[in-house]
């Protein structure tokens, strides 16, 4: 261990994806989201230190301080970039810690630029290692064991710029997930204990109510993944007057009520992992709680309810041929998908996917910065890796044409939810330079009462209708329109 100065100064840092310098940089998309998992951690300093959080996505990097404990969040694709800043740091005598996804799935890359490197979530291990440094005697590798979110200190918002962020109110109240798709990050993170966990829901409540505004977005991996958790946390909900986003998988939106009851609670618009049409690539990639459902029906369900859809793709699973961009495009604008998120079949390190495709001699670059889901970083088995990137970039370009927006809004069962949409997607996807200059401006705040605007129902006292209301209803969407002249403004943001 280096001798290591007290601590008096701590900088957190969330270092720029590498998409920041590409073509596919698009600020909006990274000026939605607070690094949350950094403001978990400073939870757990002495509040009486001096502590600054930077995000490289929404401002410039000071590099130029003496901070004595320098914490960095190291994503797969800001790896280099973190690296990097890692090294900077340890060389004006601060004590640098590394931790996060990538950091988990590759500790002998990360080591050499840290002190300390952190594997799986933090909330046991971070604190052990402050006490351990305050003795003089902190370990080189902390390995994440317990996992439990029961009397977690309350996230350190105060150290978030919420002006700099369309999202502020991201929230979780779950780690992980149920399942196991092999191309997940899920099961590599969580290694050395479960998987799976929720919050209290008290805490969860109490969480909520702490936030200001009307809009959640609720980042959680599989947010209907516990349905007890989950029923009580709506049940909860209702009556808080919020409005709010998530992520859900497709047999948790077909298995019972508990759609209902989020739409009850206010939830609005939802992330899906389809991921393929093809059975045989959801068999392969061990995603069998989609096999054998009708997606279709999960379209309707949610169409039923008012709820926008954000369709999750992936492209190039072993197998597929040359149709399956238009397949899958087709299909998603035919179902009414609001907005889609493509991806590039990408094996990340540590995955059950990475595993395979090693043996098979299969990947093709080991350079980090490509593995941002947009580029073919495999040789993929039916289609030639040329073949699949043009793939993906028409996919895109055609979802997202003004014909494809149409007929995809004009699929829904209310011509009301058919201008939701239409707002949302457009507003998503075709303002990109309006949403540049709010940013420059830094107006992005202003913003925030029109997208709670658009996710509100029209009828303040509507909010509280229960979910006996909704399956009554034939038109449920009726029981919370939004006022559309504002629905311009409103962002899909995948949550991924
Ligand atoms: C928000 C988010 C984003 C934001 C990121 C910016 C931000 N402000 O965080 C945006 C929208 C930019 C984004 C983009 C993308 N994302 Co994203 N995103 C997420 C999401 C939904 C939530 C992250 C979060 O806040 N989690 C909650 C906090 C509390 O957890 P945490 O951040 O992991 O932090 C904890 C630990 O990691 C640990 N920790 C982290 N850092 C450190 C440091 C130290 C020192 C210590 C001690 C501990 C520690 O402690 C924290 C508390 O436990 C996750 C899914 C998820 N549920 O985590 C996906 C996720 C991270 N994204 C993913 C992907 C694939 C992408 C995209 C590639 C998708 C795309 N094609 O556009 C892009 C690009 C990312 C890239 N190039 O790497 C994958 C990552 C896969 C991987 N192995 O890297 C995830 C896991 C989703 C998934 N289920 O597959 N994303
Ligand atoms: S359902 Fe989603 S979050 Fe869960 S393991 Fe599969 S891909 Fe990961």
């Amino acid at each position: 261990m280096r001798p290591h100065r007290p601590i008096r100064r701590v900088k957190l840092i969330l270092p720029a994806l590498t998409e920041a310098t590409s073509p596919y940089w698009r600020p909006i998309k990274y000026s939605l989201f607070p690094p949350l998992g950094l403001a978990t951690l400073a939870a757990y300093l002495d509040p009486n230190l001096e502590i600054c959080l930077q995000d490289e996505h929404v401002e410039r990097l000071n590099l130029d301080d003496d901070s004595d404990l320098v914490i960095i969040q190291v994503y797969i694709t800001n790896a280099y970039r973190a690296y990097a800043i890692a090294d900077h740091y340890r060389t004006r005598g601060a004590y640098v810690v590394l931790g996060g996804l990538h950091v988990t799935s590759l500790p002998e890359e990360a080591a050499p630029h840290a002190d300390t490197i952190f594997l799986g979530p933090g909330e046991d291990t971070f604190p052990q290692f402050l006490k351990d440094l305050a003795v003089g005697n902190p370990r080189r590798q902390y390995q994440s064991s317990v996992r439990t979110l029961e009397g977690i200190p309350p996230i350190r918002r105060d150290l978030i710029q919420r002006h700099r962020y369309l999202v502020p109110n991201s929230i979780v109240v779950s780690r992980g997930c149920p399942h196991h798709c092999t191309f997940c990050y899920k099961d590599a993170f969580f290694t050395g204990g479960r998987g799976y966990y929720t919050q209290m829901v008290d805490d969860a409540l109490a969480e909520i109510s702490r936030l200001p505004g009307r809009h959640l977005y609720f980042l959680d991996d599989h947010l209907l993944g516990n349905v007890r958790f989950a029923r009580e946390l709506f049940r909860g909900m209702r009556g808080m007057n919020r409005v709010f986003q998530g992520a859900a998988t497709v047999d948790s939106i077909l298995r019972d009520d508990l759609i209902e009851e989020a739409a009850a609670a206010g939830l609005r618009s939802i992330f899906v992992g389809f991921e393929t049409l093809s059975s045989d690539g959801l068999r392969n990639a061990h995603k069998r709680q989609n096999l054998g459902r009708d997606y279709q029906e999960v379209t309707r369900r949610l169409d039923s309810l008012g709820i926008m859809i954000n369709g999750s793709f992936v492209f190039g699973l072993d197998g597929e041929d040359p149709d399956v961009f238009a397949r899958t495009v087709d299909w998603a604008v035919e179902s009414g998908i609001t907005t889609a998120t493509f991806h590039i079949l990408t094996p990340y390190p540590g995955t059950a996917l990475y595993a395979d495709m090693q043996k098979q001699n299969r990947l093709i670059t080991d350079n980090w910065d490509l593995y941002d889901t947009r580029n073919v970083v495999y040789r993929p088995i039916g289609l030639r890796p040329d073949e699949l990137k043009r793939g993906y970039d028409w996919a895109y370009r055609t979802f997202y044409r003004w014909s494809s927006i149409f007929k995809a809004s004009s699929a829904h069962s209310t011509a009301k939810h058919s201008l939701k949409h239409f707002f949302y997607s457009t507003g998503w996807k075709k303002f990109e330079r309006a949403w540049d200059w709010v940013i420059r401006v830094k107006q992005l705040s202003q913003m925030r009462p029109l997208l709670e605007a658009v996710l509100a129902p029209l009828n303040q006292s509507r909010s509280n209708f229960s979910s006996e209301d909704v399956t009554r209803s034939r038109h449920p969407i009726e029981l919370w329109e939004p006022s559309w002249p504002n629905a311009k403004v409103e962002s899909t943001i995948a949550s991924s």
